[in-house]
């Protein structure tokens, strides 16, 4: 497939990815773009197979472009997202334990008293604001940081640092380019708030040192592990927020339907994930020879998986297009599927949930106000402003 019109600057297809996906998608089920020399799914069943088959589709080489057999990564490689079992094993088991529905619980309440206070406080100021910026932003960097229970000085760099490594996955353009300035500097930061002195007592950070103690892990992956939660953690639940909020502004009566059954908050925020998918694409790097659909992948290769096409497949979802609370989100791709499968998704959920109740409760309509802006990233589909304007109880 050759490069779509106008690719040359990246502005098009990150402004609107949805024309593309539905070209990619018609194209087959493996298409070869021939901009890059990779190959690339776009439907929902072979993302799916994919994603599932981690033997034959494998992470250790990179989840970008760069193909890490051949190419030096440019950070030091994630021992989660950038590995695969045997080595993969622990830091997953750890994660999973610690971010696990039931450990975190207790978080739940807490927040509940942060979403309040943020949104009253919101609310005082008037009955319009920027819903990426006072809310889906506001809301993670007041709580999450926290969670993992790292100091207050540096926690300005979380989202930069978040916004680059997106982009570094590739292609190598000017988003990257424009990062590179600040990349030593926001990885020195990054790097020194994984340190286990300067992490609270009862935060994840914490939890994930004591698992060294325990041997579980070695004190060597311990600060990595911790990176991993402030790589993972913010950019994706800031644009996981917004465009739940940006899909009840601009589709009222689910909006309606959320007040009458608030138990719906969960679907919502799988739904929104589906419908935009804010981690749009991973590559992963064939170990074998692989048909798929008939097309052969050699050995070694780079495949590009689009969650955000797979998850607006007709073939696997009706109505792909449409934000609607009455269809079972779940099996969408926007948390990936198998063992690499988002460890903070419950996480995400629960810092989506508690702010959605909040809203449901105190906001009767919400409604686009101004002109949007996209924030473009090589990988996440992003959000830079969503003016609206709300309706109080
Ligand atoms: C990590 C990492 C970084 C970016 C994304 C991600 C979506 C993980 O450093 O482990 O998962």
């Amino acid at each position: 497939m050759p490069a779509p019109q106008g690719s040359a600057a990246p502005g098009p297809v990150l402004e609107d990815p949805l024309p593309f996906q539905a070209d990619l998608r018609a194209a087959g089920p493996v298409v070869h773009l021939d901009k890059y020399d990779v190959f690339a799914m776009g439907r929902y069943n072979e993302v799916h197979a994919a994603l599932t088959d981690w033997q034959t589709f494998q992470s250790a080489a990179g989840v970008g472009l760069s193909n890490f057999r051949y190419d030096k990564p440019w950070r030091p490689p994630s021992l989660l997202l950038e590995a695969d079992p045997p080595h993969h094993d622990a830091p997953r088991a750890v994660l999973t334990k610690i971010l696990g529905p039931r450990e975190i619980r207790r978080l739940g309440e807490s927040w509940a008293t942060d979403a309040e206070e943020l949104v009253e406080d919101l609310l005082a100021r008037g009955k319009e604001f920027d819903a990426v910026t006072d809310l889906a932003a506001a809301f993670p960097l007041r709580v999450f940081p926290d969670a993992v229970g790292i100091p207050q000085a540096g926690r300005e760099d979380l989202l930069p640092y978040g916004d680059h490594v997106f982009n570094a996955f590739g292609p190598p353009n000017e988003l990257v380019a424009k990062g590179a300035p600040r990349v030593a500097g926001l990885s020195a930061s990054i790097a020194s708030q994984c340190a286990r002195d300067v992490l609270t007592a009862d935060g994840f950070g914490a939890q994930i040192w004591a698992a060294a103690d325990r041997g579980d892990i070695t004190e060597a992956q311990a600060p990595l592990i911790v990176r991993s939660l402030l790589t993972a953690g913010v950019d994706t639940t800031v644009n996981g927020l917004a465009v739940v909020l940006y899909a009840f502004a601009t589709h009222p009566d689910q909006w309606d339907l959320l007040r009458e059954k608030p138990a719906l908050s969960r679907t919502a925020f799988d739904e929104a994930v589906r419908f935009e998918s804010p981690v749009q694409t991973f590559f992963r790097t064939t170990t074998r020879d692989i048909e798929v659909g008939g097309a052969l992948i050699p050995e070694g290769r780079k495949i590009l998986m689009f969650l955000g096409s797979a998850n607006r497949d007709p073939r696997r979802w009706e109505n792909p297009d449409a934000f609607d609370l009455n269809r079972d989100p779940s099996g969408h791709l926007g948390f990936g599927f198998g063992i690499h499968q988002c460890v903070g998704q419950h996480i995400a959920r629960l810092e989506a949930a508690t702010i959605l109740s909040v809203l449901a409760k105190r906001i009767t309509s919400i409604e686009i106000s101004g002109p949007t802006r996209r924030h473009h990233n090589n990988t996440l589909r992003a959000w830079a402003s969503l003016p609206v304007r709300v309706r109080t109880a």
